[in-house]
């Protein structure tokens, strides 16, 4: 395989050597639309989106004012309330973000700005009691990122206990919500997880709703994994009960709906709010005596100035699936994931389950090499495990032949987490996942 060249020449290429460029580069890429990459929370490839993505790199406009992008705007506008709808809000606000973090930050920042009105003006001065947030032990590390970012500090942002199945304990959140009011601080932010990163766990909202509402805090889903599993009225069923109580939810179609990167939504249930956090009024651009009514202009609601256009793309592949065929995706993944668990317990001296009925399409486990299958299950087989991970990963990128991630979580050692947000997946690539372990790994 050629190798590629990266250095920038002083004299011009030609089209057949740019060619040979492009060609190179896609040979060396990791074909993350390939049925056997399960790495990430977003995989595969498709078509509609890529179409997509071609007319808006040719339309190649800007997001921040209708006077540059009337189509996209419009659209956004119709998509993001089609989204609402689903969600379960009547009414709301909707704006599409650098990926699922800044989607998180932006609800961090947009609850802070109802819950302390003066911060707009003051900044912190404004907040006399030190504000918390709380958030599942589980969730991403973005709603910590967000944190700090948002000006209250790492030892502001308490982690909730979660269960075994990596669900928040809702009477742990309401110890830690008192305890915290006890010791003179003021609660007003509350992560609950709509698909966790690592175990896909849901947490169970209603009950988190309550102690919200209880409490007077913001509650926020990040359903930046799960979220497109609203789309299915068998999957969304007790995993999203209530989720129209949350007053915003992060929901990225660029994973479990396999829109091209990047494709991030964050919806409040409120109208407004974006506006009257972010805006500052530049007349630059954002000439309150336009011709037309400048309330389609986006950018001044937003933390960024240029905006990228990812709409087209997720309105592209709608109107060529439509809602139903969106629907039949996802129930296939979720149907191919319940497929793969029962392969892996159908093996129990090979796998051991981590998470033994997963509630998205992640799927945690061990592999279990031959010399280790007779003995019992124990912290220090655990650790032996651990350690088979890695190697067997290693293995795998090697051969090249599958690309599954891998992660400890809290005290449980390094695992395997296989992810499935590619319709392409069919039940033999699981076969094949399969084989493929045991074929690397058996001897180890
Ligand atoms: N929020 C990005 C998560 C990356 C991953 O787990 O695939």
């Amino acid at each position: 395989m050629k190798l590629m060249d990266f250095s920038l020449p002083d004299e011009p290429r030609n089209l057949a050597e740019i060619l040979q460029d492009c060609e190179t580069t896609l040979k060396h890429v990791v074909r993350t639309g390939h049925p056997h990459f399960f790495n990430q929370l977003s995989n595969g490839l498709d078509t509609m989106s890529l179409a997509g993505e071609f007319i808006t790199a040719t339309a190649n406009t800007n997001m921040f004012t209708y006077e540059i992008a009337p189509v996209f705007i419009l659209m956004e506008k119709f998509v993001f309330r089609k989204m609402r709808e689903i969600i379960g809000y009547t009414r709301g606000d909707t704006i599409m973000a650098p990926g699922g973090s800044i989607s998180n930050l932006y609800a961090v920042i947009v609850a802070r700005h109802c819950m302390f009105p003066d911060y707009k003006k003051q900044g912190m001065r404004s907040m006399v009691k030190e504000p918390i947030i709380f958030t599942s032990e589980h969730s991403h590390y973005s709603i910590m990122k967000a944190a700090v970012v948002a000006g209250f500090g790492t030892e502001h942002c308490v982690n909730v206990p979660c269960d075994q199945r990596g669900k928040m304990i809702p009477e742990e959140l309401e110890r830690l919500v008192v305890k915290a009011k006890e010791a003179g601080s003021q609660p007003f932010f509350v992560t609950a997880m709509g698909g966790s990163t690592v175990f896909g766990a849901f947490d169970p909202i209603n009950d988190i709703a309550d102690i919200c509402d209880k409490h007077n805090l913001w509650l926020h889903i990040d359903g930046a994994w799960g979220g497109s599993l609203l789309l299915s009225k068998k999957y969304r069923q007790g995993r999203f009960d209530g989720v129209e109580r949350a007053r915003s939810l992060t929901w990225n179609p660029h994973k479990l709906l396999t829109t091209s990167l990047q494709c991030s939504t964050v919806h409040f249930k409120e109208k407004g709010h974006l506006a009257s956090c972010n805006s500052t009024h530049a007349a630059y651009l954002f000439q309150p005596d336009k011709h037309y009514d400048v309330r389609y202009d986006t950018g001044d609601k937003v933390i960024q100035c240029g905006r990228r256009n990812d709409i087209y793309k997720l309105w592209l592949k709608w109107r060529a699936h439509g809602t139903s065929g969106l629907e039949k995706a996802i129930d296939h993944m979720m149907g191919v994931t319940e497929y793969m668990v029962a392969c892996l317990k159908s093996h129990p001296d090979k796998f051991y389950l981590i998470v033994e009925e997963p509630e998205c399409t992640n799927v945690c486990f061990w592999y279990i090499p031959e010399r280790y299958r007779n003995q019992p299950h124990s912290a220090e087989k655990q650790e032996i495990l651990g350690k088979v991970t890695l190697q067997l990963k290693r293995r795998m990128m090697e051969k090249g032949t599958l690309m599954i991630s891998y992660q400890p979580q809290g005290k449980i050692p390094n695992f395997f987490r296989n992810i499935i947000s590619n319709p392409a997946v069919q039940k033999d690539d699981i076969d094949f996942l399969i084989d493929e372990l045991d074929r690397l790994g058996r001897d180890l």
